[in-house]
């Protein structure tokens, strides 16, 4: 047993498709963490503040056009620029929350056509996420809770084949590190249901740290 410490903060993603409660919940996450004194971080992938990140930003509200490749290797420079610092917060015990992460960009690229394994490329060696939350919500039920925006993928064709190739990055993760890593979470119920089924599942590792060295993503 290591004291508290030697121990890092956790890297922790939330993956779904559009409308699963993502940035709701990955809000009160913070906040929680916020309130009881645990130093915690919120990082949205994209981050559109960046230089690169603008352009991630053109694309997605269609006033810029870009080849898939383009856009999806982008994509995969964004969350490099940001590396760095989170390794270096996890370092120094803070917890890092991401809002979507490379698991969205392999699925999102993956639906419009492009090679699964150039897909994964790019993003190799990326600090590995302790825990990815998958959030789930049958489609119906999405449906009832808000319209679409009008940003590019928010149709129905596009996030059933984003769905299915959640599917097959969730095999890829459990293969390459571990069942532990990918944990399907049920986003059905209220917002307070889902954050403290969230919170269930993450308190022990939040609030003890993590032991061990930061992995990196597919290697
Ligand atoms: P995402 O980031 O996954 O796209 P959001 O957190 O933005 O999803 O939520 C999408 C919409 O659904 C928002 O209007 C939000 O207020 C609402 N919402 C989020 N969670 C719930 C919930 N558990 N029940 C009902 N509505 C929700
Ligand atoms: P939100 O900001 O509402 O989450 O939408 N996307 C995201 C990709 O295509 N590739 C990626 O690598 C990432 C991180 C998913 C962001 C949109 O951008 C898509 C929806
Ligand atoms: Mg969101």
């Amino acid at each position: 047993t290591s004291s508290s410490s030697s121990r890092r903060g956790a890297f922790i993603v939330f993956e779904g498709l559009d409308r699963c409660g993502k940035s709701t919940q990955v809000d009160r996450l913070v906040q929680r963490l916020d309130r009881d004194g645990h130093k915690a971080r919120l990082q949205k992938f994209p981050d559109r503040t960046t230089a690169i990140g603008k352009m991630i930003d053109a694309y997605l509200q269609s006033k810029a056009e870009m080849d898939d490749h383009a856009i999806h290797l982008l994509f995969a420079a964004n969350r490099w620029e940001c590396a760095a610092a989170i390794r270096r917060d996890l370092e120094n015990g803070i917890t890092v929350i991401a809002d979507r992460y490379a698991f969205s960009g392999i699925a999102f690229s993956a639906a419009k056509g492009l090679p699964f394994e150039f897909c994964l490329q790019p993003d190799t060696a990326l600090p590995l996420p302790d825990i990815t939350l998958y959030l789930t919500l049958p489609p119906a039920v999405a449906s009832q809770r808000s319209a679409f925006g009008v940003e590019r993928y928010e149709t129905v064709a596009i996030q059933t084949a984003v769905r299915e190739q959640f599917g097959l990055v969730a095999n890829e993760v459990k293969k390459r590190h571990g069942d532990g890593k990918w944990v399907e979470v049920s986003a059905e119920g209220s917002i307070e249901e889902v954050e403290e089924r969230i919170w269930g599942l993450l308190e022990g590792m939040i609030s003890g740290g993590v032991d061990g060295r930061i992995g990196e993503l597919w290697v």
